[in-house]
């Protein structure tokens, strides 16, 4: 019998550093702006892969296992509202190359592997309120946190008791 789950390729946050965007946000939106990603949800997405079988997962794991991207540090110091999608996010000014090749690799990887790739520009962001499909007042600065983003990881999408939840399966090392 053969499944399929729905996975994309992400960077993780710090756990420290999820629990300061979440205090943050709390403060820096209203209640009404949208619906608040949990903590453990927050992410950068690098590839969405969508529904992939069993088969497909390793390959694309396998694949994953020889990238030797080197790490990269990354301010987070850019906010912005998608109102199409409803979508509140935190996000750099200056993304790092390393980040943009990691992407690139990952999503050309999933396109030869035939998974769908969105012609849109990569905007790396961090989804931080969804449903914000209302005007939103956006703060004018973020704290500016920085991190080294030292892994990346796949991620499976799992939509139960009506809330999405996200499961790291495997993660790998970017290179020090
Ligand atoms: O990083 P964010 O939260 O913006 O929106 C979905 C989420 O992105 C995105 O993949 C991430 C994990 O679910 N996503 C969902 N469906 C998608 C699609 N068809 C998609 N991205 C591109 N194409």
């Amino acid at each position: 019998m053969s499944s399929s789950r729905r996975l994309f390729f992400a960077l993780p946050l710090p756990d420290a550093l999820q629990q300061q965007v979440i205090r943050w946000r709390a403060d820096a939106f209203s209640p009404e702006a949208g619906r608040p990603v949990a903590a453990a949800n927050l992410h950068l997405t690098l590839a969405f892969l969508g529904e992939v079988s069993a088969q497909k997962e390793q390959a694309l794991a396998r694949l994953a296992d020889r990238i030797a991207q080197p790490g990269f540090s990354l301010r987070l110091d850019d906010l912005g509202h998608w109102p199409r999608p409803g979508v509140v996010w935190l996000g750099t000014r200056r993304a790092p190359r390393g980040l943009l090749q990691l992407a690139e690799l990952l999503r050309s990887q999933a396109a030869r592997s035939g998974c769908y790739q969105s012609p849109m520009p990569f905007h790396p962001h961090i989804t931080l309120l969804r449903a914000a499909t209302q005007p939103v007042a956006i703060p004018p600065t973020t704290p500016g946190w920085a991190f080294n983003a030292e892994t990346f990881a796949l991620y499976q999408s799992v939509f139960e008791n009506g809330r999405t939840r996200y499961h790291q399966l495997e993660q790998w090392p970017l290179a020090p």
